[in-house]
């Protein structure tokens, strides 16, 4: 699998986490040979193209994306005191993000502020407002919902340049490049239909799924369901059974699917948003009495340590990537928009983690 050409036309806006160990090259995009432990790879459907298809790679970078020019302004300092709201904590993926976000501050000799929201929306909202009334140089939101917009308009409004990462906002409450300067995101349609391939790669283009969604309301819960369930109508052995929010944690997996595979029993695949929730339901799958990865197979999005070492044992089947790193490129954007210009959305690359390369990938990840 190739690198994607970096094509630096004018007014495209592409971004790469570039971390030690998370370069952006994919993953080998064919199954590993001889599969790991869930038998010999199953016959693909002679009526689903995507089964025999390669691996739809990232998207291409979006193209004409306009420069922030209506947010408050940054005045480029040698420090800065900067904010960041956090929506949660309760996953290894938050860990990761808010960590990198602090070994970023401190390497910069900046001052952080992090709030964590504890994975509610009400308290994301007091919490941003507390953070306006300390008035900041910048600040950073990774909001809950979409539906975060209001209180993010009132920080622009307070004269603070807002950045948004991992999750966007409703535009219609919060204008791009106006009441924030950017969002900084993975493409989670883009997820989605990568989610969708290894789904057919798993199943041969035959399985009754069961979908545990994110976060309702939150970007990439709504965009991981939207590409994932777009890309299975190319095979019309692969339906969605029954999707129910399990709220991107492993208890609310565990426990979702354990209530659905009753009232599914017929079930033999599950598509999380998100590892966490896949790994609450390989336990399920196991409380059940079936063998994850071969009774039921399972596909998710993240590429977590816990992850990645399911993908190596045979219980998980992929994981697409979905980096938390976001330190790096989070200041690096901050500092560049204090000293020029910021497009109003920068768009990630992300890896695929499968048999073939999960276990050199463990080490590395969160
Ligand atoms: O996939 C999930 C987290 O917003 C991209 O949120 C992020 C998602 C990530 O809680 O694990």
């Amino acid at each position: 699998m190739q690198l994607r050409t970096r094509a630096m036309l004018a007014g495209v806006a592409v971004a790469a986490l570039g971390l030690a160990g998370c370069s952006n090259d994919a993953a080998p995009s064919a199954p590993a040979a001889g599969g790991g432990g869930a038998g010999a790879p199953p016959a693909a459907a002679a009526n689903c193209p995507l089964a025999s298809a390669p691996d739809p790679g990232n998207s291409a970078p979006p193209t004409g994306v306009p420069m922030a020019s209506g947010a408050p302004k940054l005045e480029a300092k040698p420090t800065y005191k900067v904010a960041f709201s956090q929506n949660a904590s309760n996953n290894p993926w938050r860990l990761a993000e808010t960590a990198s976000m602090q070994d970023e501050a401190t390497k910069l000799g900046y001052q952080l502020t992090v709030t964590d929201a504890n994975n509610d929306q009400s308290k994301q909202i007091q919490d941003i407002k507390g953070l306006i009334a300390q008035k900041p140089d910048a600040m950073f939101v990774a909001p809950i919902t979409e539906q975060l917009g209001n209180v993010v308009a009132e920080a622009a409004g307070a004269g603070i340049p807002v950045f948004l990462l991992d999750r966007n906002v409703d535009p219609a409450a919060a204008k791009p490049g106006e009441d924030f300067v950017t969002v900084i995101v993975s493409d989670f349609v883009q997820q989605g239909k990568r989610a969708a391939w290894a789904m057919a790669q798993a199943t041969g283009g035959n399985a009754t799924i069961i979908e545990l969604e994110g976060t309702t309301g939150s970007s990439p819960a709504i965009d991981r369901k939207k590409g994932f369930d777009e890309t299975i109508t190319q095979c019309p052995g692969l339906q969605v059974v029954v999707s129910q929010s399990a709220d991107f944690t492993r208890a609310d997996g565990q426990e979702v699917t354990e209530t659905l595979l009753q009232s599914h029993p017929d079930a033999t695949a599950v598509y999380a948003h998100n590892d966490e929730m896949a790994l609450g339901a390989i336990a399920a799958i196991r409380a059940a009495g079936k063998v994850p990865g071969q009774d039921i197979k399972v596909v998710s999005i993240d590429g977590s340590r816990d992850a990645l070492t399911a993908v190596d044992a045979g219980d998980l089947y992929t994981s697409v990537e979905s980096n938390p790193r976001f330190g790096p490129k989070a200041f690096e954007t901050m500092k560049q928009y204090a000293e020029g210009q910021v497009p109003v959305k920068l768009v990630l690359e992300d890896r695929l983690f499968n048999k073939a390369n999960a276990a050199q990938n463990i080490e590395s990840a969160y």
